[in-house]
């Protein structure tokens, strides 16, 4: 007897960046039926700023296609491989990248919200009941609105205003030309299951670190996040960049958490109609707290640099993330987490190149 396949289809737009390739081979394992989109512009950024990916990566593609430009193909894409879920992590993913000049930011934002809006499109046009998932960002709740209440998981709170009680989309603002992308984008998606009854999974996801077979691992000044980069200046002997005091806070989700997540979105999509939003983090820390964290695993040095970025010196918010617990996912922790991580890029040592660690861009 052979085995059973599973109905689920998922086509994964963005399949050969960081998220994409884990979650392509992941799906595979489970028996899901997958196709993969995309338009290496992951690789051609990276190469841009003279960055490379520690590791490997196996690309994890069926189409080449620009979903921000090649609207008529997505729709035959669609059409054809009839899809029940899209993930589309088809995204410039750097804030750094879309600060440092006018063609970043202006690319940055016609790639992610163009991209998003053709996809809200494509499924109303073939099957508006494909469940779409897409990424935003934790950064659309930024720490100075939400500086001393808990950040709601949901689109949409109550508020009093001169005695009557009124439900509004919960407040969001923006901290970078990237960051305001996502945010056009959650608009863009709340606006499309409010008027053609679509179903979507708006992921607003912390800082993803650590590392899963075949995947790539980056770690300049604009692709690599915190984390990863922290262990990659550590492994290199170059004293942690740590900007400004350290004190602004962040929140954090391992790579295979992440991946976790999104496999359950898959097996718990919204209901039609719905706008769901989900808080997919699960750990916050201070860039001083992960700064000290890797050096309890690795011997370091500490630079402190005027900060290059527009951000709060210091900050500290606290997100409600119910779902994903109330779902089953079982979070790891950076500090378990760790040794994998510096493990993988000791292996991989000869290949950083130092010239791209310290910052180049402003943001003021
Ligand atoms: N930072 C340092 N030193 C460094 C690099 C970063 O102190 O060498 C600090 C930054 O000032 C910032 C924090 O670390 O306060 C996080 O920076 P990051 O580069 O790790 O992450 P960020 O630019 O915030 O963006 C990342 C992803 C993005 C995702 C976002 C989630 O690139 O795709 O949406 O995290 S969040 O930050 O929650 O909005």
């Amino acid at each position: 007897m052979g085995t059973r396949r599973s109905k689920k289809r998922c086509l994964i737009l963005g399949s050969n960046g960081y998220i994409g390739i884990p979650l392509y081979e992941r799906l595979t394992d489970k028996g899901y039926t997958i196709l993969g989109i995309d338009n290496e512009s992951r690789e051609r950024n990276v190469k841009s700023v003279g960055g490379n990916s520690l590791t490997y990566n196996r690309k994890k593609h069926n189409f080449i296609l620009d979903i921000s430009t090649e609207y008529k193909k997505l729709v035959e894409i669609i059409q054809a491989f009839k899809p029940t879920v899209i993930i589309n992590l088809a995204q410039q993913p750097s804030a750094p990248f879309s600060m440092k000049n006018q063609e970043n930011a202006v690319e940055t934002q016609r790639n992610n919200i163009m991209g998003n809006l053709n996809v809200l499109w494509a499924v109303k046009e073939t099957n508006p009941d494909i469940h779409i998932i897409q990424l935003g960002t934790a950064g659309e709740y930024p720490d100075w609105l939400y500086k001393n209440i808990e950040v709601p998981e949901g689109s949409r709170i109550n508020v009093k205003y001169k005695d009557t009680y009124w439900t509004i989309p919960t407040p969001r603002y923006a901290g970078s030309w990237y960051h305001f992308s996502k945010l056009h984008s959650s608009y863009n998606a709340d606006y499309a299951c409010r008027i053609w009854k679509l179903r979507v999974t708006d992921v607003n996801q912390g800082i993803v670190y650590g590392y899963m077979d075949g995947t790539r691992l980056d770690y300049d000044e604009y692709f690599g996040t915190i984390v990863n980069r922290f262990v990659t200046q550590a492994v290199a002997g170059i004293p942690l960049t740590i900007y400004g005091k350290g004190n602004q806070m962040r929140s954090f989700i391992n790579l295979k958490n992440s991946i976790g997540a999104i496999e359950l979105m898959i097996d718990n999509p919204a209901k039609k109609g719905e706008y769901r939003i989900i808080q997919q983090l699960t750990e916050t820390y201070t860039v001083n707290r992960i700064a000290k964290l890797v050096k309890k695993n690795i011997d370091c040095e500490f630079e402190y640099l005027e900060n290059p970025r527009a951000e709060m010196a210091s900050s500290r918010f606290k997100f409600e993330a119910k779902t994903l617990k109330t779902l089953g996912l079982e979070t790891i922790s950076l500090k378990n987490e760790l040794p994998n991580i510096i493990k993988i890029v000791k292996e991989n040592k000869d290949k950083i190149n130092k010239d791209v660690i310290r910052p180049k861009t402003t943001w003021k």
